[in-house]
């Protein structure tokens, strides 16, 4: 079964021996002829795309004399960065599977560098499509899927899940191009701050770009909440803070649940440790449904689901929205000018069948259309006060002409019951008392659609190592 050729390709390209190289070489050189006279007619409009940006590269010739068309393509593109290791991705695409690899190199990564502009929509209300060139890794090409979302070693019968993409109404969502993002990103940082679903998304980025490079791991603790990733071809950072509750948080004590959150301090795990960031991704909201105690100004305000009869009883509502508005407030005042912050909007759990600890389960193995659910209840309620929250902070923000982004990913996770782990993350004879998770994201899975989300987003807000022109 070669199913991911291109991936299979990078992953195995230092192991190839010489004389491998060699077969391959020759097998291949008359594919390659054949793939390039054939495709050489559609390549013609392309190259004067390319020249649009002051190069000047013979695809045709350089798919005769592969040595000599690389070394020029490398030359031509120095200041082109961007498309340096897309070459070095052309030529073990055309090793590693001709037709297959080639059409998806030059079509999906190259194509979408230079890309027409695309129409402009709202591009999260659309439905999921099927999508059969997914996913863009596996288990056996990626070494950052967390256990616990690792579905197929766990043994999830079913695989259409991660066969779909995301189609909004009045346009079209790229697939995610790892060399265009980053491309945006060289000589940049990125910090995803909030619960752990915003590390299984960064895990899915890394899968993702594994395709380009492979990040080094330069975290400055062996806390797994706080990882550190250097991209080094692009000077590209990205890490995560683990900070569910966004402000600073503790146990009340060892034994129980009770959480005491400080609605008006910043949580310096984070806060302390990302004056330099350029983007900035925060999420949050699955934490906040617990036992909790809320401070204001030191004292107690209110608790939720505690037992204390001296003590308000609050919900989570107010406590939600003030956390938000502290964690804004903590990178605005971070005086940094240049940072960008992304609101990645609540992911709705679907458990089924009974609630989270009492047998609650996720089985589906389709998306749904947008017609067969809605956002209701505490995720309808979750969901507003985080984008009041974010308007409110961008309005104030704005001011001090710092950016805001919304990746409004909710209604698209929310048609997503089938893409959760549910109880393939662990082995069935384990003798777990985990509850099913029916919260994170199998990868690959759609949670790996968020990685769409962003890189559109940024090129829609302009955000491009490109001249604008050739973009927009
Ligand atoms: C390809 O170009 C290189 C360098 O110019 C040359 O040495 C080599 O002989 C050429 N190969 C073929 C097959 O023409
Ligand atoms: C490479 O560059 C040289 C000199 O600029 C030129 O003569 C040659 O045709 C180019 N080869 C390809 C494959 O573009
Ligand atoms: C390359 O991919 C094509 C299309 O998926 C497939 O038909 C062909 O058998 C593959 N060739 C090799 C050598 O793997
Ligand atoms: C990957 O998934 C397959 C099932 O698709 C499983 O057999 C294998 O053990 C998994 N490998 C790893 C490294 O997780
Ligand atoms: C890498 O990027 C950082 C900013 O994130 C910058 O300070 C540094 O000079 C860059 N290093 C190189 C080698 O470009
Ligand atoms: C409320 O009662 C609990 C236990 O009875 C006690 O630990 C706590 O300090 C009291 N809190 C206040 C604000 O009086
Ligand atoms: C939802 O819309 C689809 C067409 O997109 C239609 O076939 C289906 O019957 C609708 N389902 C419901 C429950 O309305
Ligand atoms: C599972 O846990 C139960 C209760 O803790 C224990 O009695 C049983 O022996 C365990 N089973 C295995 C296979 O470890
Ligand atoms: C120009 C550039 O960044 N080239 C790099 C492309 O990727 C290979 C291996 O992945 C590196 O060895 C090159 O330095």
């Amino acid at each position: 079964m070669n199913q991911f050729p291109l991936l299979k390709g990078n992953n195995n390209r230092s192991k190839q021996t010489m004389s491998q190289k060699v077969t391959m070489l020759v097998v291949f050189s008359s594919l390659f002829v054949f793939i390039l006279t054939t495709i050489s007619y559609s390549l013609l409009w392309k190259i004067n795309e390319f020249t649009g940006l002051g190069l000047s590269i013979d695809i045709d010739y350089g798919l005769k004399n592969e040595t000599e068309s690389l070394k020029n393509v490398t030359e031509s593109l120095k200041d082109q960065t961007c498309l340096r290791n897309d070459t070095e991705n052309l030529r073990y695409s055309l090793r590693n599977n001709g037709t297959e690899n080639l059409r998806y190199s030059l079509r999906n990564e190259r194509d979408n560098m230079v890309s027409k502009p695309l129409k402009k929509c709202d591009i999260f209300s659309g439905e999921w499509v099927p999508n059969p060139e997914a996913p863009y890794y596996t288990n056996t090409t990626c070494w950052e899927i967390h256990e616990h979302q690792n579905c197929m070693k766990y043994g999830r019968p079913d695989s259409e899940f991660m066969k779909w993409r995301w189609k909004p109404n009045e346009c079209e969502l790229p697939i995610f191009n790892p060399f265009h993002f980053l491309e945006i990103m060289r000589g940049k940082s990125m910090a995803f701050i909030g619960d752990s679903i915003g590390r299984n998304h960064m895990q899915s980025m890394i899968c993702l770009l594994s395709r380009a490079e492979w990040p080094v791991d330069v975290s400055y603790t062996d806390d797994f909440s706080f990882k550190r990733w250097q991209y080094s071809n692009y000077n590209f950072t990205m890490a995560t803070f683990w900070s569910p509750y966004l402000v600073r948080a503790e146990q009340v004590d060892s034994k129980g649940d009770l959480i005491n959150i400080y609605l008006d301090e910043f949580d310096e795990k984070w806060t302390a440790q990302i004056k330099e960031f350029d983007y900035v991704i925060i999420n949050g909201g699955q934490w906040f449904l617990r036992p909790i105690v809320f401070y204001e100004k030191q004292k107690i305000v209110g608790c939720q689901y505690c037992s204390w009869e001296n003590v308000t009883h609050l919900t989570w509502h107010s406590g939600y929205g003030k956390a938000f508005r502290t964690a804004y407030k903590a990178i605005v005042n971070l005086g940094n000018s240049k940072v960008v912050t992304i609101l990645r909007t609540y992911a709705p759990s679907h458990f089924e069948n009974g609630v989270w600890d009492k047998g609650g389960n996720c089985i589906r193995t389709k998306p749904f259309k947008s017609n067969e659910t809605r956002l209701e209840g505490y995720n309808l309620e979750l969901h507003t006060i985080q984008l009041e929250e974010f308007k409110r902070a961008e309005k104030k923000a704005m001011k001090r002409g710092l950016k805001f982004m919304l990746l409004d990913t909710t209604q698209a996770m929310l048609l997503r019951p089938d893409g959760h782990p549910n109880n393939y993350g662990h082995w069935p004879q384990e003798n777990m008392t985990l509850a099913n998770d029916c919260v994170h994201w199998c990868l690959p899975g759609p949670i790996d659609t968020m990685a769409d989300f962003l890189l559109e987003t940024l090129k829609r807000e302009g955000f491009t190592s490109f001249p604008k022109k050739d973009f927009i």
